[in-house]
C-alpha cells in the first residue's frame, strides 16, 4: 500500500480554492455533486490533499478548533465497500462532534452512514516520517469507542481516492463515548464490536480488520502528515477507521455500537 504523494499538484492555486469552495457549498447546502474526478480526470492524491488543505484552513478561519484526525479505509470491509484500497486522512474539528446519546440531524447531510472505531486520544507529539505502533503506543493517552458518521458530498456515495481525500475522507460528525481505557490494559486486537440498529444487529466485527492493529492506523496517519509537512500535536483525538462496512442511516433511527472493553457509543438521528 503505497500512500505517496507522488505525482505532484496538477491542480492550480485558483482551481484547489474553486474545489473546496464546491465542496464547501455541497457540505453546507447539503447536497450532492460529481465527484471532482469527472471534471479533472488527472487529479492526484497531492491535488486531493491540498484541495483539504484548503478547506481546513477556511474551517479553522470561521472559528472552529482542530481536534484531531481520521485515517480513513484502513479495513478490508472499507476498502471493498467503497472500491479504494489505499487509506485516507482527514481533519476533525469541533463543529463536527456531537455527545453521546445525542439526537443528530440528518437534515443537514446528503447520506449519513455510521461507522465503528477505536479512538486514541495522545499525550505526546507524534512526528514521521518513520512513524511505529510502538511509537503511537507510547504517546497514547487513552483509547475510547468512537462512531464516525460519514456523508460523502458525493453523488451515490461514490469516488476516487484523489477526490474522498479533497472532500476531507467523507467526514461530517463523531461521537466518542463509552469507556476510556489505557492501551496497556486491552489487547487492541481482539475487540469485538457489534453495531446495532434499531435493535437488530447490523454489522458485527473485531479491531484487528484496520490494518492488524488500529494503532497501525494512527503510525500511517502520522506519517502522511509528514508527507505534508504536518505533525500530529499532543491531545490530539485521532478516529482509526471503520471495522466493518458502514451502514446508512435516516431519521428515526437509533444507533448504539457495542464494544468489547470499551463500552457503549449510542445515538439517534432526527430530521
Ligand atoms: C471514506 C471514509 C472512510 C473509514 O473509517 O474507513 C472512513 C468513505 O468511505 O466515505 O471514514
Ligand atoms: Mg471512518
Amino acid at each position: 500500500m503505497s500512500t505517496e504523494l507522488t505525482p505532484a499538484l496538477t491542480l492550480s492555486r485558483e482551481d484547489i480554492v474553486r474545489l473546496s469552495e464546491r465542496i464547501e457549498g455541497a457540505q453546507t447546502g447539503a447536497h450532492a455533486i460529481p465527484k471532482l474526478t469527472d471534471e479533472y480526470p488527472a487529479m492526484t492524491v497531492a491535488d486531493g490533499y491540498a484541495v483539504q488543505a484548503e478547506l481546513r484552513r477556511r474551517r479553522l478561519a470561521r472559528g472552529n478548533r482542530l481536534i484531531g484526525w481520521k485515517v480513513g479505509l484502513t479495513s478490508k470491509a472499507k476498502m471493498l465497500q467503497m472500491g479504494v484500497d489505499v487509506p485516507s486522512i482527514g481533519f476533525l474539528t469541533s463543529d463536527m462532534a456531537r455527545p453521546e446519546n445525542s439526537a443528530i440531524s440528518t437534515g443537514d447531510m446528503v447520506h449519513p452512514r455510521v461507522e465503528c472505531e477505536v479512538a486514541f486520544v495522545t499525550r505526546a507529539p507524534l512526528a514521521g516520517p518513520g512513524c511505529t505502533r510502538e511509537q503511537v503506543l507510547a504517546a497514547t493517552d487513552y483509547v475510547l469507542p468512537a462512531v464516525e458518521v460519514i456523508d460523502s458530498r458525493f453523488s451515490g456515495f461514490k469516488f476516487d481516492l484523489s477526490s474522498v481525500i479533497a472532500d476531507n475522507g467523507s467526514a461530517a460528525r463523531f461521537v466518542g463515548g463509552g469507556r476510556a481505557r489505557l492501551p496497556q490494559d486491552i489487547d487492541l486486537r481482539t475487540l469485538g464490536v457489534v453495531l446495532e440498529k434499531n435493535g437488530e444487529i447490523v454489522a458485527a466485527g473485531a479491531s484487528a480488520a484496520v490494518l492488524g492493529h488500529p494503532a497501525e492506523a494512527v503510525a500511517m496517519l502520522v506519517n502522511i502528515l509528514a508527507e505534508q509537512g504536518e505533525t500530529l500535536p499532543a491531545g490530539s483525538f485521532v478516529m482509526s477507521g471503520g471495522i466493518t462496512e458502514a451502514i446508512p442511516v435516516k431519521a428515526g433511527d437509533c444507533v448504539i455500537a457495542r464494544f468489547q472493553e470499551l463500552g457503549d457509543v449510542s445515538m439517534r438521528f432526527v430530521a
